[in-house]
């Protein structure tokens, strides 16, 4: 049952205001579900004794959570899924590349109330290793906020600032793994054999060798295998992701009690939204991929579930860049009909727009997203174009081959296309963990290097730069109307250019993602009112498609998308209906010449009846020519009835 309506029955038979007694009740309703899941992992014949210790944890954890946030709580069982609204549109953003430090940033908040964001992803701000750290995904601390961007006491000033103003604020919660300097693997380097279960360790390397044999590299060029030899304790630890990130064994109840304590902390901080980072990772199976087991979701609905009890305020985003039909999966409802995460990223959309640029086609587009399983109603997606991460090119091999074209080839000029491997692409893009053997790889660069903008203002081209901001501008169109949240990534709304400083630097040259990790140009947005600037063209279309989305109920999330089948492979249509306001239809063009589409379904549909339907962006409305809708290269539309 959706929790918020749990919630309802439960306060308005009590009719209960008391948040220390509905916690106790939301303890009993969501016990037999909180017990099942646990002795599915922890069965209590092997592992004596757990349950309890959870269940003694429970009243500690909520102990620790200020009377705020319980009434927050409260107060958001009662009014709903704050995350589906239109109002939503969120920025992702480093903290010391946005402006200075936590300080910095609290000064920055009317930069972001103009553009119209009120959400924000603070990439990791917690203590980690000097040097090689993975940009902080190497946690020292779950809480301890790293020096460099200022004080624990500065970091709460600000969540509180965040909600007096209404903003919301996400987190990461790096879930898989600790760094190698965290409390836990220094004391296991030093032989203390309880923290020694806290991960996989192993004596030799014989059962690492039986985990290889199935498991895929994260990062082939600079981590590669799955295990690192630790020479203090003469052992072998697992590694999935970089050498000095330890996956945490959770196989260990103690384990997963340790990281519930840390995950209510977090929320605790002030975190509405809890990023769940490669929580696909979570278990480990020899034979398998270990990714997306079935013990995995356990995991998850399970800390959902506790945390439900305990800050029931608070939602979890799932970091799951894997196959569409496993992604979904993790917006739970498995066998269990247990929840897991209320968002997911878009990962799916995301990497078939960047397919849609380079071939000017959406007809994978357009198979792709047809067999996407359908999401849970109280579930959403985070819509993005460019994150801090690579764009993996994980399309399905089959659709590909349908559409008549080599999947191997296919992804090659893909790689081609993005990383200058042809002369004629406009994209300055660099590739990342390439594997010359496989010729499998993934992209990096920012959103305006891919789209043409950096090699346009270098040769003076100003046909490639209008291009560029056309494309950015449709990209930004379609991720704010696609049903979900949008999450612009910062320098993105000033079409900010890769940055090669990565280079230059021992601890990140070996990383290409650091390509797209851009420092904000504030040099830059002070000229923003000059008009003619390109970036000025960017910031400006932006910050009017957020307004107009926050006018428009329409944009709400309510399962409302459906796409809509114009016969031109050029185009990209989908329509979002409400049941209190008209229909939307956004149609969108990437090729780089004009293009026509047949408007009969479109009068059909009930666009033309009442009179032309107007463009919500240009404010202008659209007449056809004969039947016959036309559009500009690039060009999207916001079609309203009207
Ligand atoms: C995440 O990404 C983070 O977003 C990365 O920045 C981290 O390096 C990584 O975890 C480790 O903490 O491999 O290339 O879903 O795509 O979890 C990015 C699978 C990553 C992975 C994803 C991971």
């Amino acid at each position: 049952m959706n929790q918020a309506a749990l919630h309802q029955l439960i306060s308005s038979r009590f009719k209960e205001k008391n948040t220390k007694v509905l916690f106790n009740l939301r303890l009993a309703t969501n016990l037999g579900l909180i017990q099942q899941l646990f002795f599915s992992i922890y069965p209590e014949e092997k592992h004596h004794g757990a349950f309890q210790e959870l269940m003694n944890l429970f009243p500690k954890l909520f102990a620790l959570r200020s009377d705020e946030l319980k009434n927050q709580d409260l107060q958001r069982l009662e009014e709903g899924n704050w995350y589906q609204s239109e109002k939503m549109v969120g920025m992702q953003l480093y903290v010391e590349h946005f402006h200075k430090d936590l300080k910095g940033l609290k000064e920055k908040i009317p930069y972001l109330k103009r553009l119209g964001i009120n959400f924000l992803h603070l990439m990791p701000i917690t203590t980690r290793p000097n040097g090689e750290n993975d940009g902080g995904y190497a946690v020292n601390s779950y809480h301890k906020i790293d020096p460099k961007y200022g004080t624990d006491k500065e970091f709460l000033e600000l969540a509180s600032e965040f909600r007096k103003q209404q903003m919301f604020l996400m987190l990461d919660f790096v879930v898989n793994h600790t760094s190698n300097e965290f409390p836990w693997a220094k004391k296991a380097k030093k032989g203390e054999k309880k923290y020694q279960g806290y991960y996989y360790i192993f004596e030799d390397d014989s059962i690492p060798k039986e985990f290889e044999k199935s498991l895929p590299e994260v990062f082939p060029e600079t981590s590669p295998g799955n295990f690192t030899h630790i020479p203090e304790m003469d052992r072998w630890v697992m590694t999935v992701f970089n050498d000095y990130q330890w996956d945490l064994n959770y196989t260990n109840p103690e384990v997963f009690l340790e990281m519930l304590t840390n995950l209510v902390k977090l929320a605790n901080m002030g975190v509405d939204m809890v990023r769940f980072d490669a929580l696909a990772f979570l278990w480990k199976k020899i034979g398998t991929d270990s990714q997306n087991l079935p013990e995995a979701h356990d995991l998850i609905a399970l800390f959902r579930m506790c945390l439900q009890v305990v800050a029931p305020g608070t939602i979890f985003l799932a970091e799951a860049i894997v196959a569409p039909t496993e992604i979904v999966k993790y917006f739970g409802e498995g066998q269990k009909r247990a929840n897991e995460c209320e968002v997911a990223y878009n990962a799916s959309l995301m990497a078939l727009l960047w397919n849609s640029i380079a071939t000017k086609k959406t007809v994978l587009l357009y198979k792709s997203l047809s067999n996407v399983p359908a999401k849970p109603k109280d579930c959403t997606w985070i819509n993005y174009i460019r994150c801090h991460d690579d764009i993996g090119l994980g399309y399905e091999n089959s659709f590909i081959e349908e559409i008549g074209w080599n999947p191997q080839q296919h992804r090659k000029f893909l790689l081609d296309y993005y990383c200058q491997r042809l002369n004629w692409s406009p994209s300055k893009g660099l590739l990342f963990m390439y594997n010359p053997k496989t010729g499998d790889g993934r992209i990096t660069g920012s959103a305006a290097s891919l789209l043409g903008l950096e090699k346009g203002l270098i040769e003076k081209n100003k046909s490639l730069v209008n291009e560029a901001v056309a494309k950015i501008n449709m990209l930004h169109g379609i991720i704010l109307a696609f049903g979900g949240i949008p999450m612009i990534y910062a320098g993105d709304e000033i079409g900010i250019l890769n940055d090669y400083s990565f280079l230059e630097d021992d601890a990140t040259k070996g990383d290409s993602r650091w390509a797209n990790r851009p420092k904000q140009d504030w040099e830059l947005i002070s000229k923003l009112e000059n008009k003619d600037l390109p970036q000025s063209k960017i910031f400006h279309t932006l910050q009017r498609l957020i307004a107009i989305r926050k006018e428009n109920i329409v944009f709400a999330d309510n399962d409302n998308l459906s796409l809509c089948h114009t016969g031109n492979d050029h185009v990209l249509v989908f329509e979002r209906t409400s049941t209190s306001e008209n229909g939307l239809l956004v149609i969108s063009n990437f090729d780089e010449n004009p293009q026509v589409i047949e408007a009969g379904w479109i009068l059909k549909l009930g666009y033309f009846t009442m009179g032309n339907p107007k463009d919500l962006i240009s404010e202008q409305k659209i007449s056809l020519k004969s039947g016959l809708l036309e559009l500009k290269p690039y060009q999207i539309l916001w079609l309203k009835k009207s």
